[in-house]
Parts: C-alpha cells; sequence; structure tokens
C-alpha cells in the first residue's frame, strides 16, 4: 500500500508546517478578526473551538484534502456497514450499532446486528429495573443494594468514568462499586463494610479469561459462600457480561444471568453494550438510553457533516497537524468539569491502546510520529500543579479543555470563577506575553532596572500553544454520550490517516504471557524460565523476603 508520506496533500502539508513554524497564532488572530467563526462548529451539545491552532485557511484546506485522499469517508462507511475493518483481527468494528437508534438493520454474516443489540437492551432493562425496584432478592430474601462490578481496561472504565460523571442523575436507589485492580487492597476495602446478603457481583469480562478480573471474581465468590454457607446463593448473587459464555457458566453463572457481548465490538469501546450494566443499575435504563441517543447524534453528524464541518475529523486531522507535521509528543485533556475527573484516564486508553502502534495495515514500519502520548486532570488542579509545564517549558503540549456552560450543582459563585480560568488559561497558552509587554508591565509596577533585567526572562510566554475548546451545555447522560462519541471517532479517522489498525492490542500480550509464567515461578518457589540478570534479582529478593515475612508473621 502506498505511504501517507507520498500523497500530495501530505507532501505540501509537510512544506506548509516549516512555514507555519515561523508564525504566531497572536498574528493570525490580529490579522483575521473572523478566525473563531471561520475555525469552530456548533452542535447541539456542544461548540468546538479549534481557532486556537496554528492553522490558517491554506492549512485547513491542506488537511481536508489529506482526508480525502486517505478516503477516510469511504472507511467510516465500512466501519457502520459491519465490514471487518480490524484487519489483524479479522472482526467487524460495529460498536456504532449499539447505539443504532434509527433501527435500520445492520447484518453480518446474516445476522441482523441491530435486533440482536435490541434483544441485549431489552434484558439490560429488565434487569436493571428488577435491581432498583427491589424485585432481585439475596439469598436471604433481603433487596440489592450495592453492585460490585468486577472488570478491568475496557470492562471497567468506561462504565466507571460515565457513573462519576453523571451521579447528580443518579437517585441513589443502588450504590454502584468498581473493582478493577488485581491488588486485594481494592477488592478488600470495596467489600469490607458490605453486607453479602445484599451484594450483587457483574463480573464483566468479555473474554472471561482475564486473571485479574477471575482473581477478584474467585475472591467475592468465596466471600460470599463464606457468609452464606451455601452454593447456591452464587446464583442469586452473580451475573456476567461476556461473550465466553461457555467459561462464564463453567464459572458458576446461571445462563440466564449472562449478558451478551460480541467480538465486533471492542473493550474501550463497550461502554455503549451490556457492559454498560452499571450504569443502567446506576442511573436507570431511560438514562443509559439518553446516553446512546447523545452517541448517535454525533454518530450521525459523522456520518453527514462534510469534512471540513465535521466535529471528530477536524480533531484527528488536529492532532496530525500537531504531532506528525509540528512536532508534538504529548497532549493534555483538561475538563474543567468535576464531572469529567475521569476523562483523561478513560481517553488515555481509547487513542493510546487504539493508535499507538508503529507499523501500518500491512505491516510495514512507520516512518513518521503517530499519536502522543495522552494525560490530564481536572484543570484547576492542573493549574495549580503542571500549568507551569504548559506554559513555559520547550515541549509544546496541545491540549483540549472542555467546560460546561452551566455545573450540573450550581454553588453561588464558583461556576463563574471555573469558567474564567478556563478562559484565561486557552487566551494565554495561545498569546503569551512577550519581552515588550513584560518590562512595559514591570516598569509600570515601578520596579528598578535591574529588577527588570534579571526578572524579564523569567516572566515571558511566548505563547503559540495549540488548543481545543469544547464548551458543552451542561453534563448530561446525552451530552456526555455525545463526548464520548466525538473522541472514538477522532480516533478512529487518526488510525486511517495514519494508516493504522485502531482495534487491536497486540502491545499487551507481551507482558500479560509473561506474566503468568512469573506467577507459575513465584508460587512453585522454582525459576524455570530465562530471564535477565535484572528480573532474575528483582524475583529473587521478592521472593527471599516474601518468605521472611511469613516466617516473621508465624
Ligand atoms: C480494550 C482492551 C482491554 C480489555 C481488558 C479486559 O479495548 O481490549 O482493556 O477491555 O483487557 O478484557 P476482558 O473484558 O476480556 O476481561
Amino acid at each position: 500500500m502506498e505511504s501517507r508520506t507520498s500523497l500530495a496533500s501530505w507532501q505540501a502539508l509537510t512544506k506548509h508546517a516549516q512555514e507555519m513554524k515561523h508564525t504566531h497564532m497572536r498574528d493570525l488572530f490580529d490579522k483575521n478578526s473572523e478566525r473563531f467563526a471561520q475555525f469552530s462548529i456548533q452542535l447541539p451539545p456542544f461548540l468546538l473551538d479549534y481557532s486556537k491552532n496554528l492553522i490558517d485557511s491554506k492549512t485547513l484546506t491542506l488537511l481536508t484534502e489529506l482526508a480525502k485522499e486517505c478516503e477516510v469517508e469511504a472507511w467510516r462507511d465500512k466501519m457502520f456497514s459491519g465490514e471487518r475493518i480490524n484487519s489483524t483481527e479479522d472482526r467487524a468494528v460495529l460498536h456504532t450499532a449499539l447505539r443504532n437508534r434509527s433501527q435500520k438493520p445492520i447484518m453480518l454474516d446474516g445476522v441482523n446486528v441491530t435486533e440482536e443489540v435490541q434483544q441485549s437492551l431489552n434484558h439490560i432493562k429488565a434487569f436493571s429495573d428488577k435491581i432498583r425496584q427491589g424485585y432481585w432478592k439475596g439469598y436471604s430474601g433481603k433487596r440489592i443494594t450495592d453492585v460490585v462490578n468486577i472488570g478491568v481496561g475496557g470492562s471497567n472504565l468506561g462504565p466507571q468514568m460515565v457513573t462519576e460523571a453523571l451521579q447528580q442523575y443518579s437517585d441513589n436507589s443502588i450504590n454502584v462499586h468498581y473493582v478493577s485492580n488485581v491488588d486485594g487492597t481494592q477488592i478488600a476495602n470495596v467489600l469490607r463494610p458490605l453486607n453479602p446478603e445484599k451484594v450483587l457481583f457483574i463480573i464483566s469480562s468479555k473474554t472471561f479469561t482475564t486473571t485479574e478480573t477471575m482473581t477478584n471474581a474467585r475472591t467475592a465468590m468465596k466471600w460470599l459462600v463464606s457468609a452464606s454457607f451455601d452454593e447456591s446463593a452464587i446464583a442469586k448473587h452473580f451475573v456476567a457480561v461476556s461473550s465466553n459464555k461457555k467459561n462464564a457458566m463453567e464459572f458458576g453463572i446461571d445462563k440466564e444471568n449472562i449478558f451478551d457481548m460480541w467480538d465486533w465490538v471492542g473493550g474501550r469501546f463497550s461502554l455503549w453494550s451490556a457492559i454498560g450494566l452499571p450504569i443502567a443499575i446506576d442511573l436507570g435504563f431511560d438514562n443509559f438510553i439518553e446516553l446512546l441517543e447523545g452517541a448517535f447524534e454525533i454518530d450521525e453528524h459523522f456520518c453527514r457533516a462534510p469534512l471540513e464541518q465535521n466535529a471528530p475529523v477536524i480533531l484527528a486531522l488536529l492532532s496530525l497537524w500537531n504531532c506528525t507535521f509540528l512536532g508534538a509528543q504529548s497532549q493534555a485533556i483538561l475538563p474543567y468539569d468535576q464531572s469529567l475527573h475521569m476523562l483523561s484516564a478513560y481517553l488515555q486508553q481509547a487513542e493510546m491502546e487504539s493508535n499507538g502502534k508503529s507499523v501500518t495495515w500491512d505491516g510495514d514500519e512507520i516512518t513518521y510520529p503517530t499519536v502522543p502520548s495522552i494525560w490530564g486532570e481536572l484543570g484547576i488542579n492542573g493549574q495549580h500543579a503542571f500549568y507551569q509545564y504548559l506554559h513555559q517549558s520547550n515541549n509544546v503540549v496541545p491540549a483540549d479543555f472542555i467546560g460546561s456552560v452551566e455545573s450540573v450543582t450550581p454553588v453561588q459563585g464558583h461556576h463563574e470563577t471555573l469558567m474564567a480560568n478556563f478562559f484565561a488559561q486557552t487566551q494565554a497558552l495561545m498569546a503569551g506575553v512577550n519581552e515588550e509587554q513584560v518590562r512595559a508591565d514591570l516598569k509600570a509596577k515601578g520596579r528598578t532596572q535591574d529588577y527588570i533585567d534579571k526578572v524579564s526572562p523569567h516572566k515571558i510566554h511566548k505563547g503559540n500553544r495549540p488548543t481545543n475548546t469544547i464548551l458543552m451545555k451542561r453534563i448530561s447522560p446525552r451530552s456526555l454520550g455525545s463526548l464520548i462519541a466525538l473522541y472514538e471517532h477522532k480516533i478512529f479517522v487518526q488510525g486511517i490517516l495514519l494508516q493504522i489498525c485502531s482495534f487491536d492490542q497486540w502491545g499487551v500480550e507481551l507482558g500479560k504471557g509473561l506474566a503468568n509464567e512469573i506467577q507459575k515461578e513465584i508460587e512453585s518457589g522454582e525459576v524455570t524460565q530465562n530471564h535477565d540478570s535484572s528480573t532474575l534479582g528483582l524475583i529473587n529478593y521478592f521472593k527471599t523476603l516474601s518468605k521472611e515475612t511469613v516466617h516473621n508473621a508465624s
């Protein structure tokens, strides 16, 4: 397959980037009073302002041309229609079918996926209603008060991020908890205050083989049986979400209590499926549907809007521009909304696991920088921690600022302060402050010439740091669904532009396999593998010290 670097638009962008590197955004704003109108998109759930990027109209034309040359629209249509675009795993990529609110049939291997999804939604509704209304009873006849979701990665981050974000929409009839870490501290802390008679466990694992999840699930099962003295209690306290029904049943879960998952849903794109069961239980089924509706709204936009007005396409093109052409290596996600406190962790997995790769679909080495590392924190907390770096370090970190016009929890005076900071930061990152301004300011404050000469270099902010601003009306199930879908499609387009298979994750397998072997060595006390001297030294140190700890304790 032809390398992206040989495309005419790619070559023109490489040349154009050299010109733009000598341009300052401040001058672009001074020269063009229409910049905001020209480089922003208003959609019902949010406004996307991308004018504070180092772009002009030529950049946008060339980037759009690149999207056309890469056939982004044709690839998008392949994804939505169920073609097997996950080529390394030979799978379709149909998370959009999970929120296909039009009910349009989508055929895959002779099966109408839309119908299967509807059946699964019916199952989720019936079950979540039963739990929430108290009709589902535990082994001693008491209603369920607490749900513990056991899952990791894609089977954890999405539901947890969403339920945290939408707590204001919960009636708190059920407390939902999450266990993802195999570090026993987490499950012990979660279970300690709970009453086994009133707890329901959801074992969320697409494969039902993930060591961490299986270990936590076994611990939960022992905890329940040691309280109930009755193995039949398991059926009343354990349900599973999995595409591996056989393993789930062997584990002891009733067939009726296993929710469907399909191989055409990737873990990190699965919160719209029954993996979202904790969302439906915590917030109610209607709110779960609202989340799907919001995502569907962006699916429609992605499928219909022209490339130059297509929000996910624009975000992907800008990421490519900033990273591949201008050399940025990381990107910050900075929500100015307490509800979104897990968003950067969620997007970190979504983008880095999808596109953090270095070979093309055909297995050829990629010769240009691909996606940045994604990191972030709530904006205000970040301001008092790492924004120094964003403003003045010699690495440029493009950032997405995400805020809301209305707070979900209005407290007098707070939202204005929060949003004043939100607007101030992108202005400061873009415009900066030059030496002349710094000196004039210090002089106006009556500082001595010596002081001005000494301090001025430290107070200069070069600015010219790219940001996108996503201004939501309010965080709601619907608008959150839209926001997540926006990023999902951005990631998809990035993959197409970079010729990366976004839907596999081979990079996590090597470490997993080695861990299984090392666990056997730790448990048997016999080191059988060839390890480098560092790994061998560390394992031996661990074994010696843990033996001593056991010995001392006994
Ligand atoms: C996501 C990844 C990964 C996966 C977890 C859990 O896209 O595939 O994060 O979700 O490893 O896998 P299981 O759901 O199979 O336990």
